[in-house]
Parts: structure tokens; sequence; C-alpha cells
């Protein structure tokens, strides 16, 4: 493997800076060494991308790719942490400092783009050859602030000020036309190395761009403001990354971007194969096989017969025929308001060609439902057309050679309601791929100290491209190796703890349990159960001050979509709960509730190691799959959760005894829901109703918003409002039954020790190698190592 060597480094820095390294800010370092990590993968980068695009590809269409930082990713894969910490001791700097100008890439909301990433890195450890494509947006997910516990949205540049992983490639620059825009589509490419080898996939990203530096016809003639706007109209495609991740909206802009990344890539791959085998596209999904991350990029399918039949002359049956060998869809939610239908209004208005094409996949589908001999209701309801609306999700059943969930359960329960039309036709076409996350970034880079210990448990770091080798040391955990792990830990804590100080201004023991619960806000994930545990926890020590109650830290990170007000709500109230423990001169010596702000990427590698509590706690049902649960896992933390999602896996992986499952589960839900009253359970359990009425009665302070009454409301119910959609007040006594258990339980620091090991070692199946192996052979690509 290449190697950079310290003079090459301090090379880099002084044309960053202009100064010696000694004198250059980490800043300045930080780009120095980025661009001296590029240049030792530049060749082997090369490489990888002749032999990839010669031979049979997957190509990833995401809307999204939540890559975090790069620079130690790179240096953890390359294995050149080492020297790059020596190089940048001998101009005086170290590498922590350095490493932490890095600026996260949130193009990603949450899960859908942190998962793509996680595939990415897989793919260059396995060497398969894949390319990732998307979009470059200038403001990735919103920055979170908290004004009085209140959040506040905040634009994100995160490349403003240079960003030496993203390579501009003028040259292969494509055309993507709308009916009232034309634009340039510039490719941006991320080197994504792997692990112990020289493979190094590219992930494409498309920029927006107008056709030409000005409209001279514009300037010409006076109409300075009409050129000016043109060209932000075209840059307002790439701009910003939607924050919204359940609620559909049918924004214009939306469809732009999609239809953008997605025409692009396409005639960059259709190109790649003219170039390789000829302009005869009657081969074309032999070489070439797409993955569409959800619906976000269906368009994709129009579009690849458009290209065949207008720019190839390829006729209907034929190009239908390629398409239909072509695209594989995973389906991520089982939300009905996430699902995405658009206006045929908005297709006519942008690409009428697009819109004529769906109409024609519509007919088609209709004439070949009826001759299958499906009823007439049933082709209405899973047409691609409905009244003026197109049904993406239906087009893409429609098209797909596979159609994936994203964990057993999920699959289960698309294949039963959610798809359960396209189960019935094509059952053959369904498959479960349970999702991954990889142990580089998710083990290795975030926890050195576990990663020491496990090196030296199983005499070598092949773990760290093999997970499922853990296995075999569950039965070496005598009490030398449990102490071993407690002390990893603890230390975790401490540096946690002083992260937190610093980040946060709150300062938290590193003795107390750490339970965690980070990801989007959203009510179906019930961060709003967890709040009102917290709260009557507080309540019963307050009533009873005897009470024995373990040290805990309650730790949350969240981001709500900025027009979800319930959400918000659920902020501001966990913020006040916040306030009012922690400013407790008693209890909180026992308790602490710290709301982690602008919950990111790197906040979470500093978050996951230290846990020993990980909150799964959706409505059984809800959550398609969850991989923090698998993060948390891996470094040792318990579940605590529902039987939702890959939680059912993780517990099949440790069992009963190593994970803590409460609550009412999916096939139980709908009896339990059809005599459920929310009111009647308010009034019943023990201490609900204490709770809930301090949300209004002047404990909690939500500045006057009404934000409190409104959370309450949709407990309780008032008005149609339907009552506690999600099971809260249902679940509560169940949760708070586990969640006490587990403090409890704690306290026996062996036996826990020895819980969190068999997590660890069982956590194999959770890599997203196993997933991304899963998936090659659906793709039917093999690895290809570059010499
Ligand atoms: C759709 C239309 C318009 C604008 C935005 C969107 C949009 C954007 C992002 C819709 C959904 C998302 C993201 C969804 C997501 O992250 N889902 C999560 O995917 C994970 C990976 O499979 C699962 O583990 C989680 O369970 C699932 O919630």
């Amino acid at each position: 493997m290449s190697k950079i060597l310290p003079s090459s480094v301090s090379s880099q820095v002084r044309s960053v800076s202009g100064r010696p390294a000694e004198a250059s800010t980490p800043m300045e370092v930080w780009q120095g060494l980025s661009a001296a990590v590029v240049d030792a993968i530049a060749d082997d980068w090369y490489a990888t991308e002749q032999k990839y695009r010669a031979g049979r590809m997957e190509h990833y269409f995401s809307a999204e790719f939540l890559e975090g930082r790069a620079l130690l990713n790179n240096l953890t894969n390359l294995g050149l942490v080492e020297e790059a910490t020596q190089a940048v001791n001998a101009f005086g700097q170290n590498l922590t400092d350095v490493l932490e100008q890095e600026p996260d890439a949130a193009l990603g909301n949450g899960g859908l783009g942190r998962l793509a990433a996680c595939f990415l890195d897989s793919c260059a450890t396995l060497d398969l050859p894949v390319a990732g494509y998307g979009i470059l947006y200038r403001y990735g997910l919103f920055k979170q602030l908290f004004e009085d516990g209140f959040q506040t949205e905040h634009p994100d540049p995160w490349m403003e000020e240079g960003y030496p992983f993203v390579i501009r490639r003028e040259e292969a620059q494509r055309i993507v036309r709308y009916n009232d825009l034309t634009v340039r589509a510039v490719p941006h490419d991320m080197p994504i190395t792997g692990y112990g080898t020289k493979n190094v996939v590219t992930l494409r990203l498309w920029r927006a761009e107008p056709m030409e530096e000005f409209d001279y016809d514009a300037f010409n003639s006076q109409r300075f403001t009409d050129a000016i706007v043109d060209r932000e109209r075209t840059a307002d495609i790439s701009r910003v990354l939607y924050p919204n991740d359940t609620t559909y909206e049918g924004k214009v802009l939306r469809v732009r971007q999609q239809y953008f990344f997605c025409s692009a890539s396409l005639q960059e791959i259709v190109d790649n194969y003219v170039t390789h085998h000829g302009d005869d596209l009657s081969g074309f999904a032999d070489f070439n096989s797409i993955q569409l991350n959800d619906t976000h990029p269906v368009l994709a399918i129009p579009e690849l017969m458009r290209l065949l039949m207008d720019e190839h002359h390829l006729g209907w049956d034929q190009a239908w025929g390629i398409v239909t060998k072509t695209f594989a869809y995973t389906n991520h939610t089982v939300l009905a308001e996430a699902l995405e239908t658009w206006e045929m209004s908005i297709f006519d208005r942008l690409f009428p060609r697009i819109a004529e094409i769906v109409r024609e996949i519509d007919r088609r589908f209709r004439q070949e439902m009826a001759e299958r001999g499906l009823d007439q209701m049933r082709i209405d309801y899973m047409a691609p057309l409905s009244g003026d609306k197109v049904r993406m999700a239906w087009i893409a059943c429609y098209a797909a050679y596979s159609i994936n969930g994203v964990a057993a359960l999920h699959t289960e329960i698309i294949k039963r309601d959610t798809l359960k039309e396209w189960h019935d036709v094509w059952p053959e076409r369904f498959n479960n791929k349970t999702n991954g996350v990889t142990p580089r970034r998710w083990l290795r880079q975030c926890n050195p100290r576990l990663s020491a210990l496990l090196d030296e448990v199983a005499g070598s770091d092949a773990w760290v491209k093999d997970l499922s080798l853990l296995a075999e040391y569950t039965d070496a955990a005598d009490d030398a190796l449990l102490d071993r792990l407690a002390e990893v830990k603890h230390a975790n804590k401490v540096d946690f703890a002083a992260w937190v100080a610093e980040r946060e201004g709150i300062e938290i023991n590193p003795d107390a349990i750490f339970d965690v619960q980070i990801k989007r806000l959203h009510e179906y994930k019930r961060q709003l159960l967890n709040a009102i545990y917290i709260l009557d926890l507080y309540f019963r020590m307050k009533e009873d001050p005897s009470l024995q109650v373990p040290p805990r830290v309650f730790i949350f990170g969240a981001k709500a979509a900025p027009g979800y007000i319930r959400a918000k709500g659920i902020i501001k109230l966990i913020n006040a709960i916040a306030e009012l423990v922690n400013n407790d001169p008693v209890i909180s010596q026992t308790l602490k509730v710290v709301f982690i702000h602008n919950y990111n990427v790197s906040p979470a590698e500093h978050i996951i190691p230290a846990a020993d509590v990980s909150e799964q706690i959706s409505m059984a049902g809800k959550e398609a799959s969850g991989t923090s649960n698998m993060k948390f896992m891996m470094n040792g933390a318990l579940t605590l959760g529902t039987l939702d999602g890959a939680n059912v896996e993780i517990l099949d992986a440790v069992g009963d005894e190593n994970a803590y499952i409460f609550g009412a589960t999916e096939d139980e839900l709908p009896a339990l829901r059809a005599t459920y009253n929310p009111r009647a359970t308010y009034e019943s359990v023990p201490s609900l109703k204490r709770v809930l009425d301090a949300f209004t009665d002047g404990t909690l302070d939500d500045n006057g918003s009404g934000w409190f009454a409104d959370l309450r409301r949709s407990l309780l119910g008032e008005g149609n409002e339907q009552a506690d959609v999600y099971y809260v007040l249902g679940d509560f006594a169940a949760y708070r039954e586990a969640k006490d258990a587990m403090a409890v339980d704690y306290a026996d620091q062996r036996a826990w020790q020895r819980k969190a090991w068999v997590n660890i070692t069982r956590s194999g199946r959770f890599s997203s190698d196993r997933t991304i192996s899963d998936y090659a052979k659906v793709w039917g690509i093999e690895p290809q190592p570059v010499a």
C-alpha cells in the first residue's frame, strides 16, 4: 500500500498555507494532510476506476450519502494513523486537534443516508465493483442550535472553506434538460477507501451549474436581472438537502433535484457502456445494475427508457426489457405519509417526455394486469397513475427485478401490507436485506481502546474485515478479560464526560449509567416515552428521598424536521426536563439529562463508545430497521427496546438474557389498539397522571408556546384527533419495569460486562460487509481486486 511520507505532508501543508508547516493553523494542517492522503491513493483510485468501468458494475443511486468526516476514516483504512500522528507532531501540532477541524459532510438526514455511506465503505473493503451517485448539496442538513430549549435551524455550508476529498471532474460534465431550463451537471468525485485494500470506490456527486458563466444575450438586452435569476435557478437545484425525512412534500425543486442526478448519472453509465461495448445497447443490463435507495431516484426508470428509445433508437419492448433487468428497489418505510406521490402536472411542466413515458408505463401496466386477470379495483390501486398523481413506489415495484426491505420483520410487513398487491403478483422479486453498519468507522476508528482489546483477544485485526470472527470468543470472557472490558468502557466514559462538559457545559458522572437515545426526532420513535420515564423517576425520587436509584445520565441527540412542530415540542420538553433535573441540588446528584445539540455523525463517534444502554423504543412495526442499535451493540451497549426492526434480530443473536425487551409486539397491537383507551391508562397506571399533568401545571415551562399542552393532548386526545397513535401510554408500564430492572442489574458489573461482551462478539451479522455480500449476489458482481 502507498505510504505518505512526513515530508510530503509538510509540503502539502505549506502549499495550502503559504507558510512553514510549523506556522500553519490546525485547519491548514487538516487541508494539507487531507491533500496528502488524496495524493497517496490517486494511482490506486485511478486503477480501480479503469478496472471497474470495463466490467459489470453496480450503481448505487441515492439522494443522500451521510458520510461524516473523511480524514481519520481514510487514515484508519490505509493504516496511516501512526504516520500521520508523527508527521503532524513533527511540526508541533497534534492529530486530534487537526481532525476536529474537519466539517461533517452531512449530505443526508439519518438512517437511509448513513446506510448508503456504510455500504460504500463495505463495497470498497470487499473490492466490489460499485459506484455511488448523488447530489453535491452546497448546504448539508441544517445545523441545530438550542435557544431557550427550542431548536433553531442554521445553514451548513460545509465545503465553503475548501474540501480536499471532493475532486471536480470538469471533463465529465453532462447536460440535463428541463422544459424550462437547461443546466450543466458537473461531477465531483469523493474517493471511498476500503480497509487493507488498494481498491478505492468512487462516490460521484453532481453539482448544477449554469450553461454559460453569463447569459450575454440577457445582459446585452438590458435584462441583467433575468440573467442573474436564471443562474440562481440553476444553482438552486443542488443548493440544499431537504430536511424532511418522513412527511412527504411535493416540492417542484425536490423533483428537479431527483431528475437532475438520475439523468446525469444514467447518461454517464450509458456512455460508458457505448465506450466499452459499442452502440448496440441490447447487452446493457449484462454490465449494469442500479440499486434505488428508496423511491427518491425512481425517475431513473422513465429516464433510462427515454435514453434508450430517443437517443439510442430502441423500441419500447426492447427498452423495457433492459430496464426491468437493470433496477432493484429498496423500501425503507411502512409509514404511508412518507410514500412519494407527485402531481402529474409537475412532470408535464418540467419534463413532458418523461410524463409521456410514465403515461405509457401506466397504460401498459393496466393492460398487462388485465391480461393476468386482476380485477379493475386492484388494477386501479396498483397502477402508477391515479387521477393526477404519480406513485413512485408503484413504478419501482413494476420495473424492479428485486424489491427488498431492510430487516426481517420489515420485509414481512411490506410483503403482507405495504406492498402486498405486488407480492401477490411477483413474490419472487421480494427479498430481505437486513441492514448493517461498517465496523471500520463504528468500532475500529471510533473506539480504539476496544479495538486494541479485540486485536489482543483475536490475535490479529482480521475481525475488522470479518466481524463474524468475534463469535469464536464469546466464551473467552474470563474475569481478567471482563475487567479489561470494564476499564475500556470506563475510560471511554471519562473521555465522553470531558467532551460533554466542553461542548454542552454539563458535568456528568462517569460512574453513572449512560443511557442513550440518538436518532431523528419522530413521534413513532417515542422519545416522548423516554422523557415520561425520566419525569416519573424524578417525581418518584422527590416523593421518597430514601429511594435507592442507581446514578444515571440520560443522553439524547435528535434533529426535528423544521416544520414538524410536535417533534420540536418534544425537544423543548426534554430540554425543560433537563433544566428541572439538572438544577435540582439533590436529584442532580443522581440524575442528569443531556441533550447533545446538532447531533450528527461525528458526535455519534464520541457518544456510542461510551454508552451503556441503547434505546430503540419505537412502536412495534414502525421502525423499518434502525442502525444505531447495531453500532451500540458492537461497542458493548445493551439494547433496551421493543420487538421492532432489527431489534428482533439483535435479540436473536444475543439471547433474552443479554437484552432488555419490553412492550406490545407488532402482532399484538391490532387487538390491543381496538380496546385501547389512553385516558383510562392515564388514570389507572400509577403516577402517569402526575407526569402528564406536569406538562401543563407550571412544573415545566414551554415559554408560552402552548406546545406542552399540545403534547399532552396528542396522548389523551381531544376533538377528532386520534389519541396516542404510537401507544406511548400503553407501553409505559412495561417500559418502566424493564428500564428499572436494567438499572438494578447494572450494579452487578461483572454480570453486566459479560452481557456487553456477548453483544460485541455476536454483532457479526450486523456488519454492512454481511449485508453487502448478500446484495452482491442479487447484483451479480464479484470482487475485482486491483493488483
Ligand atoms: C422524501 C420526499 C421528499 C423529501 C424527503 C424525503 C425523504 C428523505 C429521507 C424521505 C425519507 C428519508 C429518510 C428515511 C430514513 O432514513 N429511513 C430509515 O432508513 C434506515 C435505513 O434503512 C432504517 O434503519 C430506518 O428504520 C428508517 O427509518
